[in-house]
């Protein structure tokens, strides 16, 4: 990686961040964060390094890419792999294949509403335990079925870089029904051909170095492309809160839902399902979530870019882990 395209780090960077900040001034606003100080409780920061995942693997095979393997034969990869490319371990069922890595972690205080967890066993896949070296990592793409995410990095540093939901990244061009996106063959060809033009734009891409201890809070609907500086390890969780309930109904909603959800077992449409197992569990709080949004978009019709970008009604792109 050139030092150029590394030197950027225009994110809002916070510590000791309140939840009732953080819902105020980031997932209300669909705006990205970084969070320096969210995992300072995680036995996984000491206790998480090659060995220990090995062990707690044991003979599991875990997905990689188009494959599967065991965490050792991952590494033995991973350390001798040259290519440009490199396959990245993303692998949606770490917590059953290594329990004892659940005792290491929690979920940070400020994504504790995860709403998809009413549908038990039909909600699509959450969380990923996320490994690879230097040069793996994850090209431009939207969160799937319109989730927020959050990105922890355990071990290791990962570059971001982030585009809001009305603005396509240079060189990515997804079909007007989201199902298919045509991009660059890799993060480091998009550096190459694509990273400059930002230069020129007036609205500039959200970038910065999330390092080991840190936390990436993902908007739903942003674009991001991720790589990993040096050898990585991370989780990710998607979740639905409040906050963008509406945007995820919206999306289970469309006609095309069935092609484009993301991490269910058959691609069963879940809108009827989880609409109205919220409005049981929780009766009159989408019409109350309906009234406030029609609120905001009424006080943001002049439209500042962050309001912009806060009603977008976005999500629909398939990512395909
Ligand atoms: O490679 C990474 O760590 C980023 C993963 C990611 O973008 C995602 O899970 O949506």
């Amino acid at each position: 990686m050139k030092e150029r395209w590394l030197s950027v780090d225009n994110i809002d960077r916070r510590t000791n961040l309140s939840v009732q900040e953080f819902i105020d001034s980031y997932e209300e606003q669909n705006r990205p964060v970084l969070i320096t100080d969210a995992l300072s409780d995680w036995p996984a920061l000491r206790k998480w390094n090659k060995e220990y995942l090995v062990k707690s693997a044991g003979d599991s095979k875990l997905a990689v890419g188009p494959v599967e393997m065991t965490m050792k034969d991952y590494f033995l990869y991973s350390e001798a792999v040259c290519e440009e490319r490199p396959l990245y371990l993303f692998d949606p069922h770490f917590t059953e294949k290594m329990p004892t890595l659940s005792e290491d972690f929690e979920v940070p205080i400020y994504f504790r509403e995860d709403l998809f967890s009413i549908l038990g066993k039909d909600r699509p896949n959450y969380r990923w335990l996320i490994v690879g070296p230097a040069r793996s990592g994850s090209s431009f793409h939207i969160d799937p079925n319109s989730t927020s995410a959050w990105n922890a990095v355990v071990k290791g540093t990962k570059k971001w870089i982030l585009f809001p939901p009305d603005v396509n990244p240079p060189g990515v061009h997804p079909s007007p029904d989201g199902v298919e996106v045509a991009a660059p063959v890799s993060i480091m060809e998009w550096f190459m051909n694509f990273y400059e033009q930002t230069k020129q734009w007036k609205r500039k891409p959200v970038e910065c170095i999330c390092q080991a201890g840190e936390l990436m809070f993902v908007p739903n609907g942003w674009w991001h492309l991720v790589i990993n500086l040096e050898e990585s390890i991370a989780i990710t969780q998607n979740y639905v809160s409040r906050c963008n309930l509406l945007n995820v109904l919206d999306f289970l909603k469309r006609p095309n839902s069935a092609q484009l959800i993301s991490g269910t077992r058959d691609r069963v449409n879940l809108y009827s399902k989880f609409k109205s197992t919220y409005a049981q569990l929780f009766p009159g709080s989408i019409e109350e979530l309906e009234k406030k949004a029609a609120a905001k978009a009424k006080q943001s019709q002049s439209g500042s870019f962050w309001e912009t970008v806060t009603d977008a009604k976005v999500g629909g792109f398939k990512f395909g882990f």
